[in-house]
C-alpha cells in the first residue's frame, strides 16, 4: 500500500521553529510569569529565555514547530520519502540549515520561504518533570507570505496534493495562505485537516479561527484547546468535552457531504473520536514515569501517526491507533523526536 502513495500527496503549512530545550526549575517558569503546559507566543520580556537556557540549563537544540514535527513523525511511519510536503519561513542562517537538514533526513520535502533579514524561528521548551512550556519566538517564520504559495512550483504542489493539514498556530501568521489551502481542498473535494493548537489560538484568534472551519473537515485538539474554543464561543462554562466535541462538529461547513469529525485528546486519558451521529473512545497506554523522557511534541506525534494511515486510506480507528502509537514513541524520546523504526501493527 505504501508504495502506492504518491509524492507530495499531503501538504502542511506552519511555522518552522529550532526548539532549545531543558529541564527547569519550577523558579524559572514563575520568573518568567509562565505557567506548567503554556504554549504562547514571547513578549519583549521572554527574550533572554533563550540565552539562559543554553547559558544554564544544558539546553539541547531539536527540530521543532508543530506541523513540521507532524510531518516528520508520519514520514517516519509511511518509510516512502516525500510524500509530505512543508511550507514555512526560516532565516538564512544555521538554524535554517539545521531544520533543513533534518527535514529531510525525516523524508520531509521542505519548501521554505527565507527571509535574508530575519533569524530562523525558535520556541523555547521547558521541562518539569511530564510538563512542558512552550515560549516561540517566531522571528522569520513569521515573515511567511502567501506570495510564495502563488509561486508555480509550489501552486503546483497544492494542487496536485490530496490531503491537507494546518495548525491553529499558523493563523498567527498567515490567515490568508491557510483560506487560499482550504479553497484548493474544497474544490477537489480533498480532506482539509486542522489543529486548535493552543488555547491563545481561540482566545485572540478566533476570528480567522471561525472564518477557515466551514472548510474543516477533521479538527483535532486536547482538552485545555478545546474548553478554551467553548468559552471563547461562550459556550456553557466547564461542559463536557463531548458536548464540546458535538458543538465542534455541528459548526457551519461548506462540505456538507462530508461531516465534520472532532478528535479530542485528553494526555492518558482516551481520545475521544467525535462524528455527528457517534462518540468513541480509544484507550491510551500509559506509560511508567520512568519511561517518559518528555511530552513535547506528543500531541504532534498523535497527528502525524494519525495523517501516516489517513494519507493510505485506513479507518479512523486504525489512524488513532497509530497517533496513540506515534504519540507513546515519542514521549520515550528528547522532544518530537524517534529512534529505530517504527513498530504500529
Ligand atoms: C505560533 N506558535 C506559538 C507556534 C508554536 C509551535 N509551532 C508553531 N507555532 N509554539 C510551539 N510550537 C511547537 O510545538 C511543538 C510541540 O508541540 C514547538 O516548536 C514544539 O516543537
Amino acid at each position: 500500500m505504501t508504495s502506492e502513495l504518491q509524492t507530495g500527496a499531503l501538504v502542511g503549512c506552519g511555522n518552522p521553529l529550532l526548539d532549545i530545550s531543558a529541564t527547569v526549575p519550577m523558579d524559572f517558569l514563575k520568573k518568567y510569569e509562565m505557567n506548567e503546559d503554556d504554549a504562547i507566543l514571547a513578549e519583549e520580556r521572554h527574550m533572554p529565555i533563550y540565552r539562559e537556557l543554553v547559558d544554564n540549563h544544558r539546553a539541547e537544540f531539536l527540530a521543532g514547530g508543530s506541523v513540521q514535527n507532524s510531518l516528520r513523525i508520519a514520514q517516519w511511519i509511511i518509510g516512502k520519502p516525500n510524500v509530505a510536503v512543508f511550507f514555512g519561513c526560516v532565516g538564512q542562517d544555521d538554524y535554517a540549515s539545521t531544520l533543513r537538514e533534518k527535514a529531510r533526513e525525516a523524508g520531509v520535502d521542505a519548501h521554505y520561504q527565507v527571509s535574508a533579514d530575519t533569524p530562523t524561528g525558535t520556541c523555547a521548551v521547558l521541562i518539569t518533570g511530564t510538563h512542558r512550556s512552550l515560549c516561540a519566538n517566531l522571528a522569520a517564520a513569521n515573515k511567511f507570505t502567501i506570495d510564495h504559495l502563488e509561486q508555480p512550483a509550489n501552486k503546483a504542489l497544492v494542487e496536485n496534493a490530496l490531503y491537507y493539514y494546518i495548525s491553529g498556530f499558523f493563523l498567527t501568521v498567515s490567515p490568508p495562505s491557510i483560506m487560499r489551502v482550504a479553497a484548493a481542498a474544497l474544490a477537489k473535494q480533498r480532506p482539509f485537516l486542522m489543529n486548535l493548537s493552543a488555547p491563545f489560538i481561540s482566545q485572540f484568534f478566533m476570528q480567522p479561527l471561525l472564518d477557515v472551519m466551514p472548510y474543516v473537515d477533521i479538527i483535532f485538539g486536547n482538552e485545555a484547546e478545546a474548553h478554551a474554543f467553548a468559552t471563547a464561543q461562550g459556550w456553557p462554562e466547564k461542559e463536557d468535552l463531548r458536548e464540546i466535541g458535538k458543538r465542534l462538529v455541528a459548526l457551519n461547513k461548506l462540505n456538507a457531504s462530508r461531516p465534520r469529525i472532532a478528535i479530542l485528546t485528553q494526555g492518558c486519558d482516551p481520545v475521544l473520536l467525535i462524528q455527528h451521529d457517534s462518540i468513541q473512545e480509544f484507550e491510551v497506554t500509559s506509560l511508567a514515569a520512568h519511561e517518559i523522557v518528555d511530552t513535547n511534541g506528543a500531541g504532534d506525534a498523535f497527528v502525524g501517526g494519525f495523517l501516516a494511515q489517513f494519507v493510505q486510506g485506513k479507518s479512523l480507528d486504525v489512524c488513532i491507533r497509530c497517533g496513540n502509537y506515534a504519540a507513546g514513541h515519542i514521549i520515550k524520546n528528547p522532544g518530537c523526536t524517534y529512534s529505530g523504526a517504527p513498530q504500529f501493527v
